[in-house]
């Protein structure tokens, strides 16, 4: 790994989002170093990072800190173009069939709400439910209650959309008997880690999935498809090694210490809301953890991604990026007006 521009995660080992990343790196044989996390806040190797965001996972490459799975995962394949010692995983040439289905199917699992779905079969009488820390960690990062009533009361209807989304795998996406969700016999692709994650987080989470409703009894085929995506990935992490475990104090001092991962990103000048470079910006979530944000000045703006300046505990200066689809950015003089 170039030194310069190490690659560390910051995540707790049963973040399903999280593993859309180890899963990917481990796939692609891309080294990286992990920070591990605690489950609630505070998360001070975080913040010394220079970023108010709370949500796990937080990758930083050198001295770029990238937050939220869909742009890690954007910026993962730009920045790691296939080769012999990182294979592919998505086609060099898609197809417009396979690109679309891909690109589909992370916003069927983010954006309409397959995740939230997954998340309501959590079984309230898990150890971790019961820890009063947790739930009140939670009810301040979801603004709901995570009472045992509230979460039993919302099991039902969250289990009626688990399982029709098994029954489209089952009857449209692996009908026809493929082995992998953009079919072939290499091996997964991005497309099955788009969907893989939330299927193999109900799989492994003991009370979540009732047997008599969904089990490879009624869905072979989509089960099949877990256990060999899980067996794939299983196989990856064993030869790649577990990645090493470094304090929050040696991540902060490789961020500070880094090179840029890329070059720095200009405004589009054009952009909509008039934004331009060097002013004060605040940026955060929409879809969850809105309540934390990031503010720095402006250093790139795309339709794509905001990139704001900030610094280390230490000092050091870094660029936070954050996706644009699902985060806001405003001018700081607009929201000090409101
Ligand atoms: N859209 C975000 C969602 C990330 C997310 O919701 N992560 C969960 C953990 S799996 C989280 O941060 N939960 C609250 C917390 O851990 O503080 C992404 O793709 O990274």
């Amino acid at each position: 790994m170039d030194q310069s521009r190490e690659i560390i995660l910051y995540h707790y080992s049963f973040s399903p989002y999280a593993r859309r990343i180890t899963w990917y790196l481990n796939l692609r044989r891309i080294p990286f170093k992990q920070c591990m996390q605690p489950a609630t806040m505070p998360r001070p190797d975080i913040s010394s990072l220079g970023t108010a965001y709370r949500r796990i996972p937080l990758l930083s490459i050198g001295r770029d800190i990238y937050l939220d799975t869909r742009l890690i995962l954007s910026k993962l394949e730009t920045l790691f173009p296939p080769s012999s010692a990182h294979p592919a995983l998505t086609s060099p040439s898609p197809s417009p069939d396979q690109a679309t289905l891909t690109k589909l199917l992370e916003h069927w699992a983010i954006d309409a709400g397959m995740f939230n779905r997954a998340a309501a079969l959590i079984p309230s009488d898990m150890p971790l439910l019961k820890d009063p820390k947790f739930t009140k960690d939670r009810e301040d990062y979801t603004g709901r209650s995570w009472s045992k009533e509230n979460i039993e009361r919302a099991r039902p209807e969250a289990l009626v959309e688990i399982h029709a989304a098994f029954e489209f795998f089952e009857g449209t996406v692996l009908a026809d008997g493929r082995e992998w969700v953009l079919g072939g016999r290499e091996g997964p692709m991005l497309a099955d880690i788009e969907a893989a994650w939330l299927f193999s987080w109900l799989k492994g989470l003991k009370g979540a999935l009732p047997p008599a409703y969904i089990s490879s009894q009624q869905f072979p085929k989509t089960f099949a498809w877990i256990e060999r995506f899980d067996a794939v990935v299983l196989a990856a992490m064993k030869k790649n090694g577990p990645a090493q475990k470094i304090s929050g104090a040696e991540a902060v001092q490789a961020v500070g210490n880094g090179e840029w991962a890329e070059e720095e990103a200009s405004v589009d000048g054009d952009n909509p809301s008039g934004l331009r470079k060097g002013e004060m910006v605040e940026v955060w979530p929409i879809d969850s953890g809105f309540s934390r944000k990031d503010r720095g000045r402006l250093v790139g703006l795309s339709t794509r991604e905001v990139v704001v300046e900030g610094r280390t505990e230490e000092g050091g200066e870094v660029r936070i990026h954050a996706p644009r689809h699902g985060f806001r950015v405003r001018s700081v003089k607009e929201v000090e007006k409101l």
